[in-house]
């Protein structure tokens, strides 16, 4: 799969794509990532990629052209509904990022991530340019590009081979909504400052470890998240 990020500051992306799973999973050939700089699309000598809101009001836009033009640059042939090339703007306006719309995300064959800045950006990029607008989670960055960071490390951890891994089971049970926590773990020493481990996880009754386990899941769950439980226990319609 091959990431596009377009950004107005592409320094940011030189450090968190070296490491972990993002590297891995380049060096494995199973991700492309390309940053593009959007003052590379302005055609002033200041490279000016904001103005003032129409109507007035605080702060600056980013301007339609520039991200028009890049994005017409990056896929010259891209068709409106060409499902294989999907353009995704990161605002704090956006429907939620989740598991499920990573799961739908990682169907396209490339992935074009506009990142937001200032205090928005023209409502026509929204409406014609991208075809998803996403936000992470209800709390104010200063810009789309942790966002975009945070997408990439989703999707990418999901590809065959990344991680080595074959819990793609697990992966499925955690974007159905019938979703718990992980349960609490545990490991040497037995004691430590006289914080004892669970009895029952020292013992080798695997069956008693099981239960226990769903159990403190559960607990867990309702003390932390229970938004999760209510959607459990709703009937569905
Ligand atoms: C404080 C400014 N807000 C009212 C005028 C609007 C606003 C504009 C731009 C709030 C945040 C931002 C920058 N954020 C993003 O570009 C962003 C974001 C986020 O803030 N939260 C969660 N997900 C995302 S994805 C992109």
């Amino acid at each position: 799969m091959t990431f596009h990020v377009l950004t107005i500051f592409p320094e940011f992306f030189s450090g968190p794509f070296e490491h972990g799973v993002v590297a891995k999973a380049h060096e494995a050939g199973a991700l492309e990532i390309k940053i593009h700089n959007l003052r590379d699309w302005t055609q002033d000598r200041h490279k000016t990629v904001d103005d003032r809101p129409f109507g007035g009001g605080e702060g600056m836009l980013l301007k339609p052209a520039p991200l028009f033009e890049a994005v017409e640059s990056i896929w010259p042939d891209r068709k409106p509904g060409d499902s294989g090339r999907r353009v995704a703007l990161l605002s704090a306006q956006g429907s939620r990022f989740d598991q499920a719309a990573a799961e739908r995300l990682s169907a396209s064959a490339e992935l074009l991530l506009i990142c937001g800045r200032y205090e928005g950006e023209d409502e026509r990029v929204a409406t014609h340019l991208a075809d998803e607008e996403l936000s992470i989670g209800d709390y104010v960055l200063s810009g789309g590009e942790l966002a975009a960071a945070v997408v990439i490390d989703v999707i990418a951890r999901r590809m065959p081979g990344v991680l080595g891994n074959e819990d793609s089971a697990v992966m499925e049970s955690f974007s159905q909504g019938d979703r718990i926590l992980d349960c609490p773990q545990y490991t040497r020493p037995a004691d430590f400052r006289g914080l004892r481990v669970p009895e029952v996880l020292l013992g080798g009754n695997h069956e008693q470890i099981r239960r226990w386990r769903r159990q403190a899941a559960l607990e867990k769950t309702g003390r932390l998240r229970p938004d999760l439980l209510t959607a459990v226990t709703e009937p569905r319609p």
